[in-house]
């Protein structure tokens, strides 16, 4: 198997799941340090449009969101299980309302006025300018959630993961599943980069206890490599064959057609290749990119739009 390159930067909370599943799972990785904002030529020279953090790469193939990159760490390191086998369904239910409602009400309350005067403290004053406009653009001009009404949603959410823990030490049981990465990394970006709101979780102790039982996996990459020597790695190997699939058609785009995949909300940038694959959970894209060479990129289905390009 290729090494396992991860394109992250330090304060992503989706890049904080996966480096804590990679510890969870013990895997060995390396890391890429992106761009926190476009413009970003050495993820699009991999990617071909998409621009979300983190990706995950290994040779030739690269993996967009997530939800897919998780489904990946399972297949190839399937002990200890983000699905086991007693909550399979709910814990990828969790995980999604975690990965959208809980995040985006938590990073709503995270920068009200305190929390975003601590972060932006933090970052080189001529990068708070750009910076804010990139995630404005981001969510297409609307503005962020109000953080007083998004104090009261992540407080009862804070409540209901209190609860959650109430008979076991982990969201679903007895060990981490792929509900705690997702309910973990927006509180990790509360707790870590916007300390001074913490005091948010003093109402629900449990949380502060499982947050410390989360923190407490180890997360050290094994090399950090720059973006060059992971382009340069893409350039000379093949993508990997692509297993015996089924072909799960609910567009009427056969395989072979050149398409588009978007995220259908926030960074919605298009990749555009030829449809490799369609199976029930994602799609398989070929690229070729002049600097990284034949690429395949997989995308999941859930939350990612498809369409046929028009023949010129
Ligand atoms: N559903 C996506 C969400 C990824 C996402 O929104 N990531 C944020 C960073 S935590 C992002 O892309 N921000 C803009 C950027 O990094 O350019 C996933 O699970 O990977």
């Amino acid at each position: 198997m290729s090494d396992i390159i991860l394109h992250h930067y330090p304060f992503s909370p989706f890049a904080e799941k996966i480096r804590r599943v990679l510890a969870w799972k013990k895997l060995a990785w390396n890391a890429v340090e992106v761009p926190n904002m476009l413009p970003k030529p050495d993820v699009m020279a991999l990617t071909g449009g998409y621009r979300r953090t983190p990706i995950l790469q290994l040779g030739a193939d690269v993996y967009c969101d997530t939800a897919l990159i998780c489904d990946l760490l399972e297949h190839l390191q399937p002990e200890p299980a983000l699905y086991p086998a007693h909550a399979k369904g709910i814990a990828r239910v969790v995980a999604q309302w975690a990965d959208t409602t809980l995040f985006t009400t938590a990073m709503a309350f995270n920068f009200g006025p305190r929390g975003a005067a601590q972060f932006y403290s933090r970052m080189a004053p001529d990068r708070v300018g750009p910076f804010t406009q990139d995630r404005s653009a981001m969510r297409g001009g609307a503005p962020r959630a109000s953080h007083t009404d998004a104090a009261g949603a992540y407080k009862s959410y804070l409540r209901r993961i209190a609860n959650m823990l109430e008979t076991h030490p982990f969201l679903l049981g007895p060990q981490p599943c792929l509900a705690d990465f997702s309910a973990y990394h927006p509180l990790w970006f509360t707790r870590t980069h916007t300390g001074d709101v913490a005091g948010v979780f003093d109402a629900t102790p449990g949380v502060k206890d499982w947050l410390d039982r989360m923190a407490a996996l180890p997360a050290t990459p094994k090399a950090q490599w720059g973006a060059e020597q992971a382009i340069a790695i893409a350039a000379s190997c093949e993508p990997a064959a692509l297993p015996e699939q089924v072909f799960q058609d609910e567009h009427g785009i056969a395989l072979g057609s050149r398409v588009t995949i978007a995220s259908e909300s926030s960074g919605t940038e298009p990749t555009e290749g030829v449809l490799m694959a369609a199976t029930r959970m994602h799609y398989t894209l070929r690229r070729v990119d002049p600097r990284a060479g034949t690429m395949h990129l997989h995308f999941p289905r859930i939350g990612y739009t498809l369409r046929a390009v028009a023949a010129a």
